[in-house]
C-alpha cells in the first residue's frame, strides 16, 4: 500500500467532521456472498435486471422466489468478515474518536441486503457489554446503518402493508425442494422448477402472494430523505466493495467530492467512478482496512 496514500487519508480521516461509507457487494466477498458484477458473479449468469425487477416477480414468481431463496441460504451460511468488523467499530463513538477525534457523525449506508454490517454491529455491542462497557459511548447511534436496498430477510406482502422479518429457511416446503445451487441458471428462464403460485409465500394478513423485502430496479430506495442530508452533510465518504454502477449510491461519492469533502475508495478492481477518489486502495477490503484502521 502506498504510504503517502495512507498518510494522507489518515490525516484527513482524523479532521472529518461527518463520515459516511457506501458499502456493496465486495465487503461480503469474503464471506462467500457472490457479487453481482465481477469474478464468477451470481449475476453475470442470472442476469440482475431479469430477476431483481418488479416485472419479473410478476412474470415469474416462482424463478424470482427461487433467486431469493438460494441468496437467503448463502446469507445466513454467511460468518461477518474483518471488514464488516471494522466498520462497525467505526460505528462505535469510543472507537471513532481514536481516528477521527473530530467526528460528530459516522452513517453505513449499504447497497447489501445481506444484513452482515447489521450483525458485525450487534454482535460487536454484545461483546463491549458483555465486558461491561455500557452507555453511549459504546453503543453506536440509532439509525447509524442504513440498508437502502431493502433487507433480504424481510417478506412483504404483494398487496397489503404487510411485513415481516422472517430469518426461517426454506420460507415455505415448496422453495425447500429445489436445488441449492440456483448458480448454474445459465439461461434464468430455462431451469424453472415452476412452483405454482399456491406453494409460494403468502401474506398471513390477506392471503395475497408475498415477496421479498428488498429494492427492486425501478423501485424507490429506503432512507432517501436520510441519505440525502447524510451525503450533503459528509465531508468524509469511504466507498467500499461496489462498481459504482447501481444509481442513487453511485452518485453519492461524486456529490461529497464536489463540496470538497474526502473520497476514499476502497476496491479489488477499477471502478467506474474512480476518478472521484481523493485516496484510492486497490485491494480486497478485508486485507486493506485492517492495515488503514489497525
Ligand atoms: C431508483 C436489491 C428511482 C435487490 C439492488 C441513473 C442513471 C442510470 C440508471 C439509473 C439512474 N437512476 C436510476 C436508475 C435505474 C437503476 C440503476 O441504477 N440501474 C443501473 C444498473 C444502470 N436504479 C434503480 O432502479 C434504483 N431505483 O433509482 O428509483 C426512484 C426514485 C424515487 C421514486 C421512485 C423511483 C434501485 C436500485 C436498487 C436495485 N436493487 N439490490 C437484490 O439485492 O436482490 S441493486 C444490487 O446492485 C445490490 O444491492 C448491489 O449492492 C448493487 C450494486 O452492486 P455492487 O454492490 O456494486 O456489486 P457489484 O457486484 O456490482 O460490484 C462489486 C464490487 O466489489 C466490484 O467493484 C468489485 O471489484 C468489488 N470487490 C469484489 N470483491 C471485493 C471487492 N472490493 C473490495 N474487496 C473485495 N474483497
Ligand atoms: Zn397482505
Amino acid at each position: 500500500m502506498n504510504n503517502d496514500t495512507l498518510q494522507g487519508f489518515r490525516e484527513a480521516f482524523a479532521n472529518a467532521k461527518h463520515i459516511i461509507v457506501i458499502a456493496g457487494a465486495g465487503l461480503s466477498a469474503a464471506s462467500g456472498i457472490p457479487t453481482f458484477r465481477d469474478g464468477g458473479g451470481m449475476w453475470r449468469s442470472l442476469d440482475a435486471t431479469s430477476l431483481a425487477t418488479p416485472e419479473a416477480f410478476h412474470e415469474n414468481p416462482s424463478l424470482v422466489w427461487q433467486f431469493y431463496h438460494y441468496r437467503r441460504q448463502k446469507a445466513l451460511q454467511a460468518e461477518t468478515n474483518t471488514a464488516h468488523k471494522i466498520l462497525a467499530k467505526l460505528a462505535i463513538p469510543h472507537y471513532l474518536k481514536k481516528v477521527a477525534p473530530a467526528a460528530k457523525s459516522m452513517h453505513l449506508i449499504t447497497q447489501n441486503v445481506d444484513r452482515l454490517s447489521v450483525r458485525a454491529l450487534d454482535d460487536l455491542e454484545k461483546e463491549l457489554e458483555e465486558q461491561g462497557l455500557k452507555g453511549p459511548s459504546y453503543r453506536a447511534r440509532t439509525g447509524s446503518v442504513v440498508q437502502m436496498h431493502g433487507k433480504l430477510f424481510e417478506v412483504q406482502c404483494t398487496k397489503c402493508d404487510w411485513r415481516a422479518e422472517d430469518f426461517s429457511t426454506p420460507l415455505c416446503p415448496a422453495l425447500g425442494h429445489v436445488e441449492a445451487n440456483i448458480q448454474d441458471y445459465t439461461d434464468a428462464g430455462s431451469k424453472n422448477h415452476d412452483i405454482p403460485i399456491s406453494l409460494l409465500p403468502h401474506c398471513p394478513e390477506c392471503q395475497e402472494l408475498a415477496r421479498p423485502g428488498v429494492v427492486w430496479f425501478g423501485e424507490k430506495p429506503y432512507h432517501l430523505d436520510q441519505i440525502n442530508s447524510l451525503v450533503f452533510k459528509a465531508d468524509m465518504c469511504l466507498v467500499i466493495g461496489t462498481s459504482s454502477t447501481v444509481h442513487p449510491a453511485a452518485g453519492y461519492a461524486f456529490r461529497v467530492r464536489r463540496r470538497h469533502g474526502h473520497v476514499a475508495i476502497f476496491n479489488l478492481y477499477p471502478s467506474e467512478k474512480d476518478e472521484n477518489a481523493s485516496s484510492l486502495f486497490r485491494g480486497a477490503c478485508e486485507d486493506i482496512l485492517p492495515q488503514v484502521f489497525p
